[in-house]
């Protein structure tokens, strides 16, 4: 018998180094913590019904595991690479971003959990994002960059061997996931030193912040962890509270009673002291700390009106600070149904269903339809969590922590074709796992 630690064991080993990694590298990054483990508690004991809810879907003792993370890698190999490494933890890539749109030449992808227990055990994902130097239009910078990456080695030779030996036995045992846990680590640690000169970093570095950030170091650092709060407004307004300076808004949905998608906000990132090749001395802003708020995944229908109702929203909020931002956010989303029921019957959301207890005699359950089982309570219909992101969200985050304004430079470049080529696999459909989800659960109940 082989006797392997579960992938999920292994990833969730993984975040908690990650995330004690990242607090000493950041200590900015545990403030943020603390602040959200007060105002979390604080929210249990004001609205008693969370709490009860939460303790009922045993989501209370994993409120504190981080949520996600976030890397930059330079090539099609080391995008490939990472695949290869998130596997072993269960986590594969879902969805396609295309942020050219955002000004930001990159293009990503989500590592995360795919199926209900292991999301349930710790949903920790990582967004990943690939440079796309074909985007760059200065020949000899391009190729510069190119020159460079082509040099770096992001994963240790114990590492890749470890990774084959997971491939090829199909597990890890206790000591390997030791082991592969510390030397994944490595390949996501901080580091003081660029491996190129002051002179290409600025230059790349003038070209996009970005750019410079992937090209100038010896591996993609982990740039941000994102733990989970219960009311991330109350976050936002109390960051300065404890000394640290929050983006300017939440990106996402307003504030609602049945929560939408995904609520995100981040405190900007930190200059950091550098030393380059020629050992000039001079620094790099490119880590923080974000916190996300989630809500329920939409259909195909709600997400055309969640993107509808943002770009009219968008045009009205334009440079407006967070609390009147939030206000008008309101407004244009009222036309957002705010109710689970015609969440459900628009046909806006992913529910899942269950036969409750109670539910009287099976064959008066077998004989009637939906609506009235859950009217009748013989019959729950409970919000699918939303586990992904939202690109114009993330590009407001990666805007906010590069300085950049909103550009449209590299605009119109979606190809996720060459995305795929580069990953080595096809993206997972993110719908298709929240509509076969609330399919199965359908399809378990006893109609005829
Ligand atoms: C990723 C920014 C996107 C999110 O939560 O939407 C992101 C990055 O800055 O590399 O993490
Ligand atoms: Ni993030």
């Amino acid at each position: 018998m082989n006797d392997f630690l579960p992938e999920d064991e292994i990833r969730d080993r993984f975040s908690k180094a990650m995330s004690a990694m990242y607090q000493k590298e950041v200590p900015q990054y545990g403030t943020l913590i603390d602040l959200i483990e007060q105002v979390n508690a604080e929210t249990l004991i004001n609205q008693p019904d969370l709490a009860e809810k939460l303790r009922a879907q045993n989501e209370l003792e994993r409120l504190s595991v981080e949520r996600h993370g976030a890397i930059r890698v330079g090539t099609p190999a080391e995008l490939s690479g990472l695949r290869r490494l998130f596997a072993v933890m269960g986590m594969h890539a879902v969805g396609y971003y295309d942020l050219s749109e955002a000004g930001v030449p990159v293009h990503s992808t989500a590592f995360r959990p795919v199926n209900d227990n292991a999301l349930a055990r710790n949903p920790f994902r990582v967004f990943t994002s690939l440079l796309r130097l074909e985007l760059i239009d200065n020949d000899e910078l391009r190729k510069k960059a190119a020159e460079v990456l082509a040099h770096r080695r992001i994963f240790s030779a114990e590492l890749i061997e470890l990774i084959e030996s997971y491939e090829c036995a199909g597990g890890l045992s206790e000591t390997e996931a030791e082991r592969f846990v510390n030397e994944a680590l490595k390949t996501f640690r901080w580091h003081q030193d660029a491996t190129v000169d002051w002179q290409t970093y600025s230059a790349l570095h003038d070209e996009h912040r970005l750019i410079a950030d992937v090209v100038c170091f010896r591996g993609p650092h982990i740039n941000h962890l994102t733990p989970r709060t219960l009311d991330i407004d109350e976050v936002q307004r109390r960051m300065p509270d404890v000394g640290i300076v929050p983006k300017s808004v939440i990106e996402g949905p307003p504030k609602r009673r049945c929560p939408l998608l995904l609520r995100q906000t981040s405190f900007k990132a930190l200059e950091e002291t550098i030393v380059f090749s020629d050992h000039h001395e001079g620094s790099h802003t490119a880590r923080f700390g974000e916190i996300e708020q989630r809500g329920i995944a939409l259909k195909p229908q709600g997400r055309a009106l969640y993107d509808q109702l943002l770009t009219a929203a968008r045009q009205q909020t334009k440079g407006l600070a967070n609390d009147e931002h939030q206000s008008i956010m309101e407004k244009v989303f009222s036309r957002f149904p705010d109710d689970e029921q015609q969440l459900r019957i628009q046909g806006l959301a992913y529910f899942d269903y269950r036969l409750t207890l109670q539910a009287g005699s099976l064959e008066e359950v077998e004989t009637t339809d939906l609506e009235t089982a859950i009217e009748q309570g013989w019959v729950t219909a409970t919000p699918i969590t939303y586990e992904d992101f939202l690109p114009v969200s993330a590009a407001g985050i990666f805007q906010s922590n590069l300085g950049g304004e909103e550009t449209s430079g590299y605009a119109g470049n979606a190809n996720r074709q060459d995305f795929e080529q580069a990953l080595g696999t096809r993206v997972v459909d993110e719908l298709a796992l929240y509509a076969k989800r609330e399919k199965a659960s359908l399809d378990a109940l006893p109609f005829t």
